[in-house]
């Protein structure tokens, strides 16, 4: 019998929950930067193997905030966080565990399911600051045996996968073997395009965009695709930025956008058309947080 288990990845913003995704799923599902709070949705990847099926959730980074957006993102967490099998707690030893780790620690522990839990990015990390994050975690769940691995060089992920099939209930495979991802195509574009804006960018800039793709249409016939995108920003000085000087930057995230994109639509005719359009205080908008985050 195989076995099949719905796995939510949990952590503060930054410890390296999509890229520890991306790596195991082997290609990029979800997108990653180094500005905290990168994923915004629910996100799936599905890994397959001899021993079954693992439905990873890849979830926005859990942070102490107010703001309607961050409240909005904390409730996709926790919501993936009650609703699977296992959890995936990944924890990152670079930073000292504050208020904001407590936190999580605190809503992990009352969660019955299995949990496994994974010290990230131990490429860089210090042999203190590892002990520290383990000292930690004595201190949350006494007796747990934490992991350690590198999501970015993909070190130490098997014994993770080992961990999380062990504890996995016995059922059939939910997704087809060669499925990786239930994300539509117009949302995989739009992640991409943010991907490439957010990059480089700094303070408010990256939190401050949101992407819609206003057309799409994929002829599979004729291996063509025509991409139109709307990169919106918050403020008419954030306009300027991304446009960037003679429209420099936004030459370049369009370059980007397509090298990834290429890997979506292999083989095609592509062309995409990236607008920037304000749109005034849009993570306060509820209805358009309630379209944009799920
Ligand atoms: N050196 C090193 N860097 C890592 C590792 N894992 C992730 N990173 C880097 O950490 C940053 C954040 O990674 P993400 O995967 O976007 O983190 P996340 O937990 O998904 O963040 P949010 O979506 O904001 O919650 C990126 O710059 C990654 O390249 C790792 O194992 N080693
Ligand atoms: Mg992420």
């Amino acid at each position: 019998m195989t076995k099949c288990a719905s796995v939510s990845i949990i952590g503060r913003p930054s410890s390296g929950k999509s890229t520890f995704l991306n790596s195991i799923c082997e290609r990029k599902v979800s997108i990653t930067s180094p500005t905290p709070q990168t994923t915004r949705n629910a996100i799936k990847g599905i890994y397959t193997d001899t021993r079954g099926q693992l439905i990873f959730v890849d979830t926005p980074g859990i942070h102490l905030s107010e703001a309607n957006l961050n409240k909005k993102l904390q409730e996709v967490s926790v919501t993936a966080m009650d609703d699977c099998d296992e959890v995936l707690y990944m924890i990152d030893p670079k930073r000292e565990p504050g208020p904001e780790e407590r936190l999580i620690a605190g809503m992990l522990s009352k969660i019955t399911c299995p949990k496994v839990i994974c010290i990230n990015k131990n490429d860089i990390a210090s042999e203190d600051e590892i002990q520290r994050t383990r000292d930690f975690l004595e201190e949350n769940f006494p007796g747990c045996e934490p992991l350690e691995a590198s999501s970015l060089e993909d070190d130490g992920l098997d014994e993770v996968l080992i961990a999380l099939f062990a504890q996995a209930p016995e059922g059939p495979l939910m997704y087809g073997e060669d499925d990786f991802t239930d994300q539509d195509l117009e949302f995989r574009v739009s992640e991409i395009i943010r991907e490439k804006a957010m990059d480089g960018m700094k303070d408010e800039l990256p939190h401050s965009l949101y992407v819609e793709v206003a057309d799409l249409q994929y002829s599979e016939e004729k291996k063509e695709v025509w991409v139109r995108a709307f990169i919106n920003v918050e403020h008419e000085s954030q306009k300027g930025i991304i446009v960037g000087r003679g429209g420099e930057n936004i030459r370049r995230i369009r370059i980007a956008s397509f090298k990834d994109l290429k890997k979506i639509f292999p083989g095609c005719k592509l062309q995409v058309d990236l607008r920037v359009k304000t749109s005034p205080q849009w993570r306060q908008n509820d209805m358009l947080l309630k379209k944009l985050i799920k």
